[in-house]
């Protein structure tokens, strides 16, 4: 059953990863966007294939099993995500360098989120476990903070039509977001309500939401925007 899941993972994945590329913008300035969205799902195919394949699943002495893949997949598709959105946020303007400071900040956040989530994962006792749990829970926090105050701010300045992108996909993005600390603390490296099965279906199931659902809503969104910004630059001609 755990092999379906992660079968089924590594194909809508792999096939989503060239579908986004396919039907994605090829044109400036939506081109790095479709090439960010296309990857995301490319790398989560591949921790897919390494957990089928039962490469770095991880079985501790209480039984628990880690998939390591999954952090490392998050670790780098996270920060990807997060990216787009930073992208967003400044689209093309802002002083020059001060993007580079948002990303830092949100990716080291976003990252140390993941490690410690990993960290809460294989800690054996539970004193460790909600230490590392609620560390990881301080970062994600962070990151929400930096995504819907200073760079929503940001955004605002980009004018209407990029602002309501902007807000459209940090609110759908947050919304998903949320519920992996829940199926993380419900699953087996948690409080052990559910079984490791109907933990690897839920996360399959954000995955595919946070991923693959996300990218085309985040396209469509953009595009809306951005025609409509050229509509109006160009009745003011
Ligand atoms: C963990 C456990 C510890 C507490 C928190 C977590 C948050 C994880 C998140 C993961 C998002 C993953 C995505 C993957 C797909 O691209 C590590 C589960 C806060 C927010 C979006």
């Amino acid at each position: 059953m755990d092999q379906t899941a992660f079968l089924i993972g590594f194909s809508v994945m792999a096939i989503a990863s060239l579908v986004i590329y396919a039907t994605g913008g090829k044109k400036f300035p939506s081109r790095h966007h479709t090439l960010m969205h296309a990857s995301v799902p490319f790398i989560a195919a591949t921790a897919y294939l390494a957990m089928a394949l039962g490469v770095g699943n991880l079985t501790l002495d209480s039984g628990t099993v880690v998939y390591m893949a999954r952090y490392a997949d998050w670790s780098i598709t996270t920060p990807l995500l997060l990216a787009g959105l930073v992208m967003l946020a400044f689209h093309e303007q802002g002083k020059p360098g001060e993007m580079g400071g948002f990303l830092t900040a949100i990716i080291v956040l976003d990252v140390m989120m993941i490690v410690t989530g990993l960290l809460s994962a294989l800690a054996e006792s539970a004193g460790t476990k909600w230490v590392w749990y609620l560390w990881s829970c301080a970062a994600f926090l962070g990151v929400v903070y930096l995504l819907w105050g200073p760079l929503r701010v940001m955004a605002t300045e980009r004018g209407t039509a990029l602002a309501g992108a902007y807000a459209k996909n940090v609110t759908l993005l947050t919304v998903v977001w949320f519920i992996y600390p829940v199926v993380f603390l419900a699953g087996p490296e948690g409080l052990k309500i559910i079984t490791d099965p109907s933990s690897i279906w839920a996360f399959l199931v954000l995955d595919i939401i946070a991923k693959v659902f996300y990218a085309f809503y985040a396209a469509s969104n953009l595009e809306k925007a951005l025609s409509q910004t050229r509509h109006t630059a160009g009745a003011r001609i």
